[in-house]
């Protein structure tokens, strides 16, 4: 059922607003720390460095809505502002992002709203990030709602690029001088080509460790072997020396 808050009152509205959307946080947080307890189990590797989760300020929330031409109204809220719970997920390699949102997006309880490829088709800034907006359901005591999150998953490098670009246009009010945008771009551009070499080595790393491991296993199977041959020639010697 799709979430739609009692606009009775307006304070009380807003506090269910908050109640549903961090219940829905808690939901994502959990599901993603799972995935990576059990990545560890299974791989002995963890693909999340961290996990940051946030609800969007009311300010901003207005912000938004006015952008678009909105009303502030708290079923507006609800209705267009898709990341009033956002969770922002960290991992070591670019292959990780993928993993992580397939292994979400096939959870049942999980229902993909939108898909937003910026590692793929990064956006014109040079920012890149895998968005995802996906409904949980929250069960409360009388009914279970739908929850919006929007979930980005991105490098650590992807990351640091991301919020130190914030921090610079931020100041500029979106006005950037042009040779400032132009170097941000450049460096979007070191950033992917330090993630791809860094995905590359990690690979040869594992490929490395995975050929010692079939040499250790070889090396012992033919000391196996060759052991025992020594009880065939020993079994040998004794039917002999019965003889
Ligand atoms: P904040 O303050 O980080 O929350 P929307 O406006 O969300 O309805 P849009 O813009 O199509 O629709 O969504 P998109 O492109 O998926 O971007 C959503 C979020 O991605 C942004 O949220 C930023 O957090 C991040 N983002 C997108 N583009 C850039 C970029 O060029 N640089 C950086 N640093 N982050 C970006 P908000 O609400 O705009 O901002």
């Amino acid at each position: 059922m799709e979430f739609v808050p009692d606009t009775r009152n307006d304070i009380d509205s807003w506090k269910e607003v908050q109640l549903v959307y961090n219940s829905a946080l808690k939901e994502i947080v959990t599901k993603l720390e799972i995935l990576n307890d059990e990545f560890q189990h299974v791989h002995q590797y963890n693909p999340i460095e961290h996990i940051k989760a946030r609800l969007k300020s009311p300010e901003s929330i207005v912000k938004k809505l006015k952008k678009h031409g909105y009303e502030s109204t708290i079923q507006n809220m609800v209705k267009y502002v898709n990341d009033i719970a956002g969770v922002r997920v960290i991992c070591s390699f670019t292959s990780d992002i993928y993993r992580i949102a397939e292994m979400l997006i096939n959870q049942s309880d999980i229902k993909v709203c939108s898909v937003k490829d910026y590692i793929l088709n990064p956006k014109e800034s040079g920012y890149k990030s895998y968005h995802l907006i996906v409904t949980v359901p929250i069960f409360l005591s009388d009914r279970i709602v739908d929850a919006k999150v929007e979930i980005q998953i991105r490098t650590v490098a992807m990351d640091f690029w991301a919020s130190l670009e914030h921090k610079i246009y931020y100041k500029f009010e979106g006005n950037a001088p042009e040779h400032i945008t132009k170097e941000l771009v450049e460096c979007a551009m070191m950033v992917s080509d330090l993630d791809a070499r860094m995905l590359s080595l990690n690979e040869e790393v594992r490929n490395l460790i995975e050929c010692r491991r079939n040499e250790t296993e070889s090396a012992g199977a033919v000391k196996k072997t060759v052991s025992e041959s020594d009880v065939d020639v020993m079994e040998d010697l004794d039917e002999e020396n019965d003889a």
